[in-house]
C-alpha cells in the first residue's frame, strides 16, 4: 500500500489510512487506477474517448468515497472488458504490472503524475454532478483520458508540469459547467437555515449530489418524514427549487469530521450521496445508505435505474420506524452567498470598500478534517479584524460559520457560497470586483487562506492557479505528494505558501 492522496497521509500511508482504508481496498483502488491508465493509453492511440462510466470508477477512489472492495472488483472487470475491446497500441504498458504509484521510480515524475491524477479525480467528481443535471462537455473526458495515459508517456518535467496546470484550466471549465448545471434549481438566495430538530422522524442527506436530494424530496413528499441536510448539502436550502419542499426541515450537524459524534443523535437513516463517508460507528451503522460512487461493505446501496431514477422505499420505510432527531443546540446558519446574490450587493460592498469600512476579504474556502491543527481556522476567523469579510465555500466553513462574527453595515462577515465546487463563485465575485475597481485580481484587497483535505480541493487549487490567483496560503499541512522540487516551482511561479501560526499568517496575508 502506498497512498499519499489526502491531508491525513502518513507520507505515505502504507499499512492503512486514518481515513479507514485498508491495504486490500487500497490495492483494489490502485488496480482500478492502473487499469484505467492502460485503457486510456489504448483509447488515446485509437483516438477514442473514454465512456462516462470511467468517471464513477475515478470518483470512487477519491478519499472517503468508497471502502467496498467488491465495488472495485466490478469496476476492474468493466474496465478490462473495455480495454480488451480496443486495438493494441504501440509501446503500450503491460496490463498486469504492479499498480501502485510508488512503481513510478522518479520522485518528481511521481509527484507530478500524482498531482495530475488527484486533480482529475476532482474533475471526474464534479463532472459527474454536472452530467446528472444534463450539462456535458466532451473535452473534459478527452482531457481525463490524456491525463491518465500520461502515466506511461516519456514526458519531460516541463511537459508534466504543463499537464498539471492544464488540469486547472479544465477545473475552471468543470466548475463553470457545474455552476450552470446547479442553476437547474434556480439561483441561490442568501438564506438563514434552521438547525433545530422537528418532531417527525427524519432522513439525513449528506454529500454533494443535489439531484439525489431532489429525487428523495419528491419521493418523501407525503411520507410523513422530514428531510435534513448535512455537511456540503447546506447550500440546498438557498435554491428556490428546494425551498418549495416544506418537509426540507433544516440542517443537522457540522462537517463530515463530526459524523461519529453527531450521527448517533440523528436517530434516523443517513443517505451518503458522495464524500465524505467515515466508516460508521456501531451506534448508527444499521442506518447508513449509500448511492452513486459511495460504498461501504455491508451497507445498502441505492442503485440508479437505467433512466437515472432511484428507489428510496427502503430508506423511507426505515425512517418511519425511527425517533425524531435530538437537538444539537447549534445556531442557525447563513448560506447562499453565491455570485449572483453577492453581486446584487456589489454597489454597497464597493462603497464599503472605498470608505475603508471593509478593509479586506479573506477567502477561507476548502475542506474540513480531523487534524487537530484545524482549530487554527477557528482561531484565525476569530482573530480577523472586524473590518474584514470571510468568503467561504466547502466544508471548511464549519470551523467558523457558527461564530457570532456579525456584519459590516448589513454585509455578513462570513459569506458562504456553498459547496467546495462553489469556490468558483468566489472567483466570479473577485473578477467582478477587479472589474469594478479597474485593477487586476491580485491587486484587490483579497487574501487566500485555503484548507485542503481531499482531491477535489487539489482541483480547486489548480483552478485558482490557472485563473491567475497568486500567493495562496494552504494548510493545515502541505500535500505529502509534492516533493521539495515541485514545491519550489509552485512557490517561485505562484507564491504558494504554507500556513503557520494565526498571528504570523494575519501579517503575511495583510489582514492586520
Ligand atoms: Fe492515507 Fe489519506 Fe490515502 Fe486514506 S486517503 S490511505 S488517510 S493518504
Ligand atoms: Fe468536504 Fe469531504 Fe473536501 Fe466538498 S465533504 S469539501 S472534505
Amino acid at each position: 500500500m502506498y497512498c499519499t492522496q489526502c491531508q491525513e497521509s502518513k507520507e505515505p500511508c502504507s499499512l492503512g489510512g486514518a481515513c479507514g482504508k485498508n491495504k486490500i481496498v487500497a490495492g483494489a483502488q490502485d488496480d482500478v487506477l492502473y487499469a484505467l491508465s492502460c485503457l486510456a493509453y489504448r483509447a488515446k492511440a485509437a483516438n477514442i474517448d473514454l465512456q462516462p462510466c470511467v468517471l464513477e470508477a475515478l470518483f470512487a477512489t477519491l478519499t472517503n468515497v468508497n471502502f467496498d472492495e467488491q465495488c472495485f472488483a466490478e469496476y476492474s472487470s468493466c474496465i478490462t472488458a473495455h480495454y480488451n475491446s480496443l486495438p493494441k497500441a504501440a509501446g503500450e504498458p503491460a496490463f498486469d504490472a504492479p499498480a501502485g504509484l510508488d512503481e513510478i521510480a522518479d520522485v518528481n515524475v511521481r509527484s507530478l503524475y500524482s498531482t495530475l491524477l488527484f486533480g482529475i479525480k476532482g474533475l471526474a467528481a464534479y463532472y459527474s454532478h454536472a452530467i446528472v443535471l444534463n450539462k456535458t462537455d466532451d473535452s473534459i473526458l478527452t482531457f481525463i483520458r490524456d491525463a491518465l495515459a500520461s502515466r506511461f508517456e516519456n514526458l519531460t518535467i516541463e511537459e508534466r508540469t504543463g499537464l498539471v496546470l492544464e488540469c486547472g484550466a479544465y477545473g475552471a471549465k468543470v466548475l463553470a459547467l457545474l455552476d450552470e448545471a446547479n442553476q437547474t434549481y434556480g439561483k441561490p438566495e442568501i438564506t438563514s437555515v434552521s438547525t433545530s430538530a422537528g418532531t417527525k422522524p427524519g432522513i439525513l442527506v449528506t454529500g454533494h449530489d443535489l439531484k439525489d436530494l431532489e429525487m428523495l424530496l419528491e419521493a418523501t413528499k407525503d411520507a410523513g418524514v422530514d428531510i435534513y441536510t448535512h455537511g456540503e448539502m447546506l447550500i440546498a436550502h438557498a435554491y428556490p427549487a428546494f425551498k418549495k419542499y416544506p418537509h426540507l426541515r433544516g440542517h443537522f450537524g457540522g462537517s463530515w469530521a463530526e459524523q461519529r459524534n453527531e450521527l448517533p443523535k440523528f436517530h434516523g437513516p443517513v443517505l451518503f450521496t458522495t464524500n465524505c463517508i467515515v466508516p460508521p460507528a456501531p451506534a448508527y451503522a444499521d442506518k447508513v445508505f449509500t448511492t452513486g460512487a459511495v460504498g461501504f461493505p455491508g451497507t445498502p446501496h441505492i442503485e440508479a435505474k437505467p433512466d437515472g431514477s432511484k428507489d428510496f422505499s427502503a430508506i423511507i420505510a426505515l425512517a418511519k420506524t425511527c425517533r425524531s432527531p435530538e437537538e444539537l443546540g447549534r445556531p442557525d446558519l447563513l448560506t447562499g452567498c453565491a455570485h449572483d446574490a453577492v453581486l446584487a450587493l456589489a454597489p454597497k460592498v464597493i462603497e464599503l470598500v472605498k470608505s475603508g469600512k471593509i478593509r479586506r476579504f479573506v477567502v477561507m474556502a476548502g475542506c474540513d478534517g480531523r487534524d487537530k491543527r484545524r482549530s487554527y481556522y477557528t482561531e484565525f476567523a476569530k482573530a480577523l479584524p472586524k473590518d474584514t469579510v470571510i468568503l467561504t465555500a466547502g466544508c471548511a466553513k464549519y470551523r467558523y460559520n457558527a461564530l457570532p462574527l456579525g456584519d459590516i453595515e448589513g454585509i455578513p462577515r462570513v459569506l458562504d457560497a456553498g459547496q467546495c465546487n462553489d469556490s468558483y463563485s468566489l472567483v466570479v465575485v473577485a473578477l467582478a470586483l477587479a472589474d469594478a475597481f479597474g485593477c487586476g485580481v491580485n491587486d484587490l484587497p483579497i487574501s487566500y487562506n485555503i484548507a485542503w483535505y481531499e482531491q477535489k480541493a487539489v482541483l480547486v487549487l489548480l483552478t485558482l492557479l490557472h485563473l491567475g490567483i497568486k500567493n495562496i496560503m494552504i494548510g493545515p499541512s502541505l500535500p505529502a505528494f509534492i516533493t521539495p522540487d515541485i514545491l519550489n516551482v509552485l512557490v517561485e511561479n505562484f507564491g504558494l505558501q504554507p500556513s503557520s501560526t494565526v498571528q504570523e499568517d494575519l501579517v503575511k496575508l495583510s489582514c492586520v
